[in-house]
């Protein structure tokens, strides 16, 4: 046996021993003491630890995993403790920490601590730095946290496929003392993938062409909101191992950048920005104060991100009359609909309405109190409340003061009729004046303002 490897065994088997007749103390056990405020990973979670010795311990376990995008959707995944992120180590800064990691995957693997400073031997890259982790083995790893900051672990082990599969997540070191108390404390990981319809196994050999977009592994509707009150001082950190940069949006507020995986930014050289943009290999820290109440969409900027499978490889059919072609291919595609003239918002509907391909998402979805949100992939919502029950609760749909939502203006709606005329999403040529189902395709009927407005 390689006398590395004897060592590391070894001071597993002893960490065992000291484990059993420490005193067990979970992070959720002692939130109470914690010096800082716990990191909220939406959609997923915190790691646990046990002091031993004085030591922080975690326990990462690597595996393949089943892991939902979103409801409908379930892919193969390559996980650690079972989740893609992994859960988020939080950690404080001065702390010594160590780190068993298991390998249960079907090959060897290793895992790069992202941005800590830490010795040579602990930066976890397979066959520079160490061994690889063979199957059934467990490592260790042991170091001193000398920085504060956003960081993150990935594998450092035939990178394409195991990062490509999953294997990453947070590792966030709080400060000592930090110097502004943080009210609600985020961690969105950023994540792309390609998974082809009717498949659940990602691609990962395909380089730019992703149709998956995550935050947290999660693409809307499936990305559980962030949930703030008023005055709340908030941060929150993104981070990505990916292939693909994200500009991060988010309505209704102005944040700062205030730290990157490189530290803390003075406040001098702080800037106010609305979108923050997140390269691989960055982690980026925006902090704000929630002082606008509402329901306030957050998402990347990159038009097909805050999008679902379905928006790649189709025809563009934007300004192409298709009347009278619908009824000839159906003849050849029975069920064939005409749909795109207009643009893509009828696909949310017709989602709804056709089956599409298996083990995939449409590329819009979600219904708000208004009507259909027409979103998808990274987005989610800012939730911001003047009366809060809980964090952990959704609050529902933001109760608007009177006068405070746009409208259609009086007596601009037709100058034909005053009636509402109800018309069907697919079939424009299918109108009458009282609500109900299309003849021909069997859809709701929409009042014609909410399909046709920009024909008045
Ligand atoms: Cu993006």
């Amino acid at each position: 046996m390689h006398p590395l490897r004897r060592i590391l065994l070894l001071s597993v088997a002893l960490a065992g021993v000291v484990a059993g007749a420490a005193c067990l103390v979970t992070a959720q056990a002692n939130a109470r003491d914690l010096p800082y405020t716990p990191v909220v990973t939406p959609n997923g979670s915190t790691l646990e630890w046990k002091m031993v010795d004085g030591v922080k311990e975690f326990h990462l376990i690597v595996e393949p995993c089943k892991h939902e995008i979103a409801p409908g959707m379930v892919i193969n995944a390559w996980c650690y403790n079972g989740q893609t992120p992994g859960p988020t180590i939080e950690a404080v800064e001065g702390d010594r920490v160590r780190i068993l990691v298991t390998n249960k995957l079907p090959g060897p693997t290793a895992v790069h601590w992202h941005g800590v400073l830490l010795p040579n031997g602990m930066d976890g890259i397979g066959g520079l730095t160490q061994p690889h982790i063979q199957p059934g083995e467990t490592f260790a790893y042991e170091f001193t946290l000398h920085q504060h900051g956003t960081q993150m672990y990935h594998s450092h082990s035939d990178e394409m496929v195991q990062m490509g599969l999953g294997t990453m997540g947070f590792f966030i070191i709080h400060p000592r003392k930090a110097e502004t108390k943080i009210d609600r404390d985020f961690a969105i990981f950023l994540s792309e993938w390609f998974v082809r319809p009717d498949t659940a196994t990602p691609d990962v050999s395909v380089m730019t062409d992703f149709n998956i977009f995550t935050f947290n592994g999660r693409a809307y509707p499936g990305t559980a909101p962030l949930v703030v009150k008023t005055g709340d001082r908030v941060r929150i950190r993104f981070g990505n191992v990916g292939q693909e940069s994200h500009p991060i949006h988010v309505h209704g507020h102005a944040w700062k950048v205030v730290a990157t995986d490189g530290g803390d930014i003075p406040a001098s050289a702080q800037w106010p920005e609305t979108t923050v943009a997140v390269f691989p290999g960055q982690t980026r820290d925006v902090e704000f104060v929630a002082d606008a109440p509402g329901d306030w969409p957050l998402h990347c900027h990159r038009r097909h991100h805050p999008m679902n499978a379905m928006g790649h490889d189709i025809p563009n059919m934007i300004g192409v009359n298709q009347a009278g072609v619908e009824e000839q291919v159906q003849q050849v595609v029975p069920g064939y609909m005409a749909m795109g003239e207009k643009g893509m918002g009828d696909m949310q509907a017709m989602a709804g309405h056709m089956p599409g391909p298996a083990n995939t998402l449409p590329m819009m979805a979600g219904d708000g109190p208004f009507g259909p949100i027409g979103m998808g992939g990274m987005f989610t919502l800012l939730k911001v409340r003047d009366q809060l029950a809980s964090y952990d609760e959704d609050p529902g749909w933001y109760q608007h003061p009177a006068g405070t939502v746009a409208a259609r203006v009086a007596g601009e709606a037709s100058s034909a009729t005053t009636s509402t005329v109800y018309v069907c999403p697919m079939h424009p040529e299918v109108r009458q004046i009282q609500p109900g189902s299309c003849p021909k395709c069997g859809m709701t009927l929409r009042p014609e303002s909410e399909t046709d407005s920009e024909q008045h």
